[in-house]
């Protein structure tokens, strides 16, 4: 990302009003239902901007931020173990796996933790000098990321509901951020992450919502499905863009965010990791030798019950 003490910013074109995407089979027009997310690159190096910047927009953009070679190593190692588990059309590269087309019979494809643990490209980029030497600055002390990482392969056809990640790791500091990873290069229609806009500032959202445990409290973590229902009950804007790998994406656990619909013939290659202050209280479920493992609740409540409950 650094070139003699210039940032390289990668220049992608604005998405054109009225551009269509969809969410849960659901369309979005660019300009009137979704907007743009921006870059926070003209930033990066004063730290008091970039926390200014994630108080208010609640989250921050950072083009080309992880080194392409890394994350190209990693990408190899992923698209390796996808073909080595039949989900990859191989097409005329039967020697070097490039592309994440996916096979006609393919299936959602989970990365425990133990076959992360093997995956070690991909650990050098999530676990990197050069992002936690962001966090120490950006948090003001040494950080920490939590072990529990969430690599995806995001088949055609699918997406991820509308949610906030403090139900799913809030039992330590709530200043905890998200970096949501580009691994590949992720058009608009092949399913990007999408935020709500402002949506990290919604007290009452925060006081109900955002106060429950999806392992404890509620059957699912998703606060919905349905993009129009956040937009017309919540009053939330949506965002999205393109991203080129190693683009990230950082944000608070109270920002709402879900992913548009992977519309193409490619996996989607993204990976969401967490970090925080070393000496803050930790989310001990997300840690550890079976970090992926956390006990739920026996007895569970649903979400529509929950927010009938909540009058939201
Ligand atoms: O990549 C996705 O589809 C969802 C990502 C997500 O939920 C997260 O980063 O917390």
């Amino acid at each position: 990302m650094k070139d003699a003490g210039n940032y390289i910013v990668p220049k992608l074109a604005k998405i054109p009003n009225c551009t269509e995407v969809t969410m849960a089979g659901k369309k979005l027009v660019f300009g009137k239902t979704i907007w743009q997310l921006e870059d926070s690159n003209h930033l990066l190096g004063d730290i008091s901007a970039l926390r200014r910047q994630m108080d208010s927009a609640g989250y921050l953009l950072l083009r080309g931020f992880f080194d392409p070679v890394l994350v190209g190593k990693a990408r190899s190692e992923i698209l390796d173990y996808m073909s080595s588990q039949n989900v990859l059309n191989r097409g005329q590269e039967a020697v070097t796996i490039t592309q994440a087309t996916a096979s006609p019979n393919h299936h959602r494809l989970r990365f425990t933790h133990s076959v992360i643990q093997q995956l070690s490209g991909f650990l050098e980029v999530v676990n990197s000098r050069q992002i936690l030497s962001f966090f120490d600055s950006f948090l003001g002390g040494p950080s920490m990321s939590l072990d529990h990482k969430w690599l995806r392969a995001t088949p055609p056809g699918k997406n991820t509901g509308a949610h906030c990640d403090v139900v799913y790791m809030g039992a330590g500091t709530k200043e905890l951020y998200t970096v949501w990873t580009a691994l590949n290069n992720i058009s608009l229609n092949m399913g990007p992450l999408a935020v709500c806009l402002d949506s990290h500032r919604h007290q009452k959202l925060r006081e109900t919502y955002g106060a429950s445990d999806a392992h404890e409290d509620l059957l699912e973590g998703y606060f919905s499905r349905d993009p129009y229902e956040i937009i017309e009950k919540l009053g939330f804007r949506w965002a999205s863009t393109p991203f080129q790998a190693g683009d990230i994406v950082i944000f608070g656990v109270y920002l709402m965010h879900g992913s548009l619909d992977n519309l193409s013939d490619k996996f989607r290659l993204s990976c969401d990791t967490r970090y925080q202050l070393v000496d803050a209280d930790v989310d001990w479920r997300h840690m550890g030798e079976h970090p992926d493992q956390i006990p739920k609740a026996k007895k569970r409540i649903s979400i529509q019950d929950a927010r009938a409950n909540w009058g939201i």
